[in-house]
């Protein structure tokens, strides 16, 4: 709905036109708790000014043209990288900071044990002390921004007050953000308040550093109140509060919450959306979970083999999903996101010519190398590493301190771009219904283990892989990278409840959907990560991974052969089309390899997984571990 200017300014009345004077609020705003809440935040945290986000290209400029001033980015050489910037921040706010992340509901119990909790009131009494006078010196930005097309009734409606010009202008390309949200919430939409701080108040007089962050760091959510505060980092998931927190933390409980009501509720899942066209022209949509830098972004955009025959791969979304039940008994997702905030690093033409081509201008780069002409490059780029460049730490660098095992790029340096301009944007991405799910695709990084491709024989049995998935960490975690976890549904850092009531949400909402006669979509679990003695991947991964979405549309449409293993079907090597591709069999069965000392030792991790959940983790799950126990017994 679209509320014309005068119209929302006709919804004040006389206190909140001088409320709305006071905080210098634009004539689009006609928000009284929002207004209030303004005014609120302003007076803890003590901002020199107040500045109310648009969204419009001016402001995007300006905010730009102020961060080059400021030392925090520069302009890049606009023959080589038209309007695009490049960003270093403090080495020390470099990635997620998953250990200061906090779910604060009222229970310990509903947070579960695989989220830091902390008591609301003395998280409060914690945030009172942060973030008082924290803004002092800078301007506080008010963001207000929708996750979901404008108008679509899966989507909702935050609001982010930061005092970092760099979130400011990300969240303009990561979110639908500025005027025409605020218009969308009215008098009195309803809103997620995000509160967001760097965290380093400036004295009068005090010069600023580029990158303004704190060593002390908290990523609060309220799951029961629905807020989110934000204290300490600029960088990523961690201050773009639409993303991680929002999408996947607060909007995971909105979406269980809503069960309560209708008894399917939602589901917001950290989930690539693709659109898959096949070369007879029918369509299907796959929603696919990979935990950070695992290459959501690369299978999101991927450029099918032609040798297949004219499929098409177009891309809806490259991280989060909201997918809700429509009267069709059909899941329908969107994506929240307006932007993509992907991995640099390893990203070149032949790996992801769809998202080079989206990044040819109009980017913002973090923390990726400056070359001598003024233009980016990162590990992975070119075959061939420039002669010299400056490397994200602001040092000189040469191949030789490649070699020498020194990065020109920080390991999770990213680039922020719009949607828009990813050449392979499918049609309905910005659709306010969404589009049809046919199937979900769930992925870890495994060396070892876990077959190529594996379809599950029904929902429950869909549900116990995802959520026993194990992978070995990425670098867009702070901590230690390579360690095997388990991360089930790719949502282990971005469940904002406890894991076993997400379990048993999935798994109502399959019987609820199921009691209606639905057709639910297929389960795929997939591993393109199989390495062989000299650590090297077998799989060829990117665009070959069409070939494995070929069998699985195949599977769907009953025309593709497998045979049945320990926990599902997979593909025989005939059972797949190897046109233009060269890959032995005995390579396809490296990958597909059931090892079944390995498969006891990862039961015996699916069970301390199970055991730390405790009482509330569903029965349903239980009896399948041991009904594949016993079958992997039977195997012997
Ligand atoms: O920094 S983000 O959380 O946005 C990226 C990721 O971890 O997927
Ligand atoms: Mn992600």
């Amino acid at each position: 709905m679209n509320h014309p200017v005068s119209g929302v300014a006709q919804l004040r009345d006389e206190d909140t036109a001088k409320l709305a004077a006071r905080l210098s609020a634009p004539s689009w705003v006609g928000h009284r708790q929002l207004l209030e809440w303004v005014d609120e935040i302003a007076a803890r945290t003590r901002p020199a000014r107040i500045h109310w986000c648009d969204g419009s290209q001016e402001e995007y400029d300006r905010l730009c043209e102020q961060m080059v001033a400021a030392g925090t980015m520069r302009k890049l050489n606009p023959a080589r990288r038209p309007d695009s910037y490049l960003a270093w921040s403090d080495p020390s706010d470099v990635a997620r900071v998953e250990d200061r992340t906090f779910i604060c509901s009222e229970s310990e119990d509903d947070a579960g044990p695989t989220n830091n909790w902390m008591a609301p009131a003395e998280m409060r009494a914690t945030l009172g002390g942060l973030f008082d006078g924290c803004m002092a010196g800078r301007t506080m930005y008010v963001i207000p921004f929708s996750m979901g097309p404008l108008g679509s009734h899966i989507a909702h409606i935050g609001v982010e007050l930061s005092d970092s010009p760099y979130v400011a202008a990300s969240m303009r390309t990561m979110t639908r953000m500025g005027r025409a949200a605020c218009e969308e919430l009215g008098a009195d939409g309803e809103f997620v308040p995000c509160v967001h701080s760097v965290g380093k108040p400036l004295a009068a007089g005090e010069k600023d550093v580029p990158w303004p962050c704190n060593p002390t760091k908290y990523i609060v959510h309220f799951p029961e109140t629905r807020e989110i505060w934000s204290y300490g980092s600029g960088y990523g998931g961690n201050a773009l509060l639409g993303k991680k927190c929002f999408a996947l933390r607060i909007a995971s409980t909105m979406g269980r919450q809503a069960a309560e009501v209708d008894r399917k509720g939602w589901l917001a899942e950290h989930m690539l959306i693709l659109g898959l066209t096949s070369p007879e022209g029918r369509k299907y949509h796959v929603a696919a979970a990979f935990p950070s830098a695992c290459g959501k972004t690369n299978f999101s955009m991927l450029i099918p083999p032609k040798a297949l025959g004219g499929w098409k791969v177009t891309t809806i979304g490259d991280d989060i999903a909201w997918i809700k039940p429509h009267a069709d008994g059909r899941l329908y997702a969107i994506n929240p996101e307006a932007g993509y905030f992907g991995v640099a690093p390893g990203t070149n033409d032949a790996t992801n010519f769809n998202c080079m081509a989206s990044l040819r201008e109009n980017t913002v780069f973090t923390n990726v190398a400056l070359t001598d002409d003024g233009d980016v490059w990162w590990e992975g780029m070119t075959k061939e590493p420039p002669a010299h460049l400056i490397d994200w730490q602001g040092k000189d660098w040469t191949p030789e301190d490649g070699k020498a095992g020194r990065k020109a790029a920080h390991p999770n340096a990213r680039f922020t771009v719009a949607a828009t301009q990813n050449p392979v944007i499918d049609a309905d991405w910005d659709s306010v219904e969404g589009v049809p799910i046919d199937a979900f695709v769930f992925g870890g990084r495994r060396s070892t283990t876990v077959p190529l491709v594996t379809e599950a024989r029904n929902w429950v049995e869909g549900v116990y892989m995802a959520a026993t998935m194990g992978s070995e960490t990425t670098a867009a975690q702070a901590g230690a990278t390579g360690v095997v976890r388990r991360d089930p549904f790719a949502m282990l850092p971005f469940c904002g409840y406890h894991m076993g009531d997400y379990f048993a949400h999935w798994l109502r909402m399959g019987r609820e959907l199921q009691a209606e006669g639905a057709r639910l979509p297929a389960i795929f679990c997939v591993n393109w990560f199989r390495t062989d003695e000299n650590g090297k991947f077998v799989w060829p991964g990117f665009g070959e991974n069409m070939r494995v979405l070929k069998w699985m549309i195949d599977r769907i449409e009953g025309r593709a052969g497998g045979v049945e293993h320990l926990f599902g079907t997979t593909p025989r090597y005939e059972d797949m089309g190897w046109d233009g591709l060269r890959f032995p069999r005995s390579d396809f069965e490296r990958i597909t390899s059931i090892d079944t000392a390995a498969w006891e030792r990862e039961f015996e991790l699916h069970a301390e997984l199970f055991d730390k959940l405790g009482e509330r983790l569903p029965d349903d799950l239980r009896e399948v571990k041991e009904r594949l126990r016993e079958r992997l017994a039977a195997m012997r």
